[in-house]
């Protein structure tokens, strides 16, 4: 995306601070997740390790998006924050969603437990379609104008539609085998996933419904940084719920560790 010029001291520091926060939310996730995992039966760990993976995949890439946009600008004399000329990269953004959507999509599939038969080939369609999902969306994303931006988009939202329309109805599934705690949290986690994943698109959307030059590429890093935190590290301690509340139903409330 084409950067602006100029910004003021406030945009700049706005993008600045946010950037910073999503890393320290992804350190401490990982930390969480990590010691969380202590907490678990054998047969929910992977989905524990796959939300550490994540959170550790984003919080390097964080810092890189970090220390890239901190080149783009330099402060002036005036106060304000003048393009520096070094590119500000969005691609370790696309390449962070490359490997961490297939995770977070494996995580889940995880803590359902399907049967071993159904989980290969659902986990399987959801990569691909993960993958298709986010390369059709990058030429958008680097695209200033609104034609490639909408045209991407819509080809990036086919796959899209098709994972969270297959992620919900196994969820629903899931709640609907399930009682009590386990069930209300399965039925939580589909509100969230609607929550969070439909975010991404709109914040994608927003250069093209009016909101124009620096707020534009303001919004965007804000949208897809609060996304991001609500979607690996609020959807990961989600997973470790469900995945409690499944072993008390199970009738196992400690692990010796
Ligand atoms: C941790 C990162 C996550 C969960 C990223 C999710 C990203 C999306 C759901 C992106 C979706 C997009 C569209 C549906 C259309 C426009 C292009 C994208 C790639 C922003």
């Amino acid at each position: 995306m084409h950067l602006p010029a100029e910004l003021s001291a406030g945009q700049f520091q706005l993008v600045y601070n946010m950037l910073s926060l999503a890393i320290a939310a992804m350190i401490a996730s990982f930390a969480f997740f990590v010691m969380a995992r202590q907490q678990l039966t054998a047969k929910y760990r992977p989905a524990m390790v796959m939300s550490s993976l994540v959170v550790l995949i984003a919080a390097y890439h964080y810092w890189r998006i970090f220390n890239s946009w901190d080149a783009a600008y330099a402060l002036s004399a005036s106060g304000s924050y003048a393009a520096s000329g070094k590119p500000f990269n969005d691609a370790y953004r696309y390449v962070d969603w490359l490997l961490t959507v297939p995770l977070l999509v494996a995580e889940l599939v995880a803590v359902l437990a399907l049967p071993k038969g159904h989980r290969g080939p659902l986990m399987a369609k959801l990569v691909i379609a993960s993958a298709l999902m986010i390369m059709l969306g990058y030429p958008g994303e680097i695209s200033s104008e609104t034609g490639p931006r909408i045209g991407w988009g819509l080809a990036s939202t086919v796959p899209f539609l098709y994972i969270l329309w297959v992620l919900y109805s196994e969820l629903g599934k899931a709640a609907a085998d399930n009682s009590g705690e386990t069930k209300v949290l399965l039925r939580n986690t589909q509100l969230l996933l609607l929550a969070t994943w439909g975010f991404y698109p709109i914040a994608y959307l927003l250069p093209v419904l009016g909101i124009s030059g620096a707020s534009s590429v303001i919004a965007v890093q804000i949208g897809y940084s609060i996304s991001d935190i609500a979607a690996k590290c609020g959807y990961g301690v989600m997973i470790y719920a469900i995945a409690r509340a499944k072993m008390s139903a199970e009738g196992v409330e400690e692990v010796a560790s």
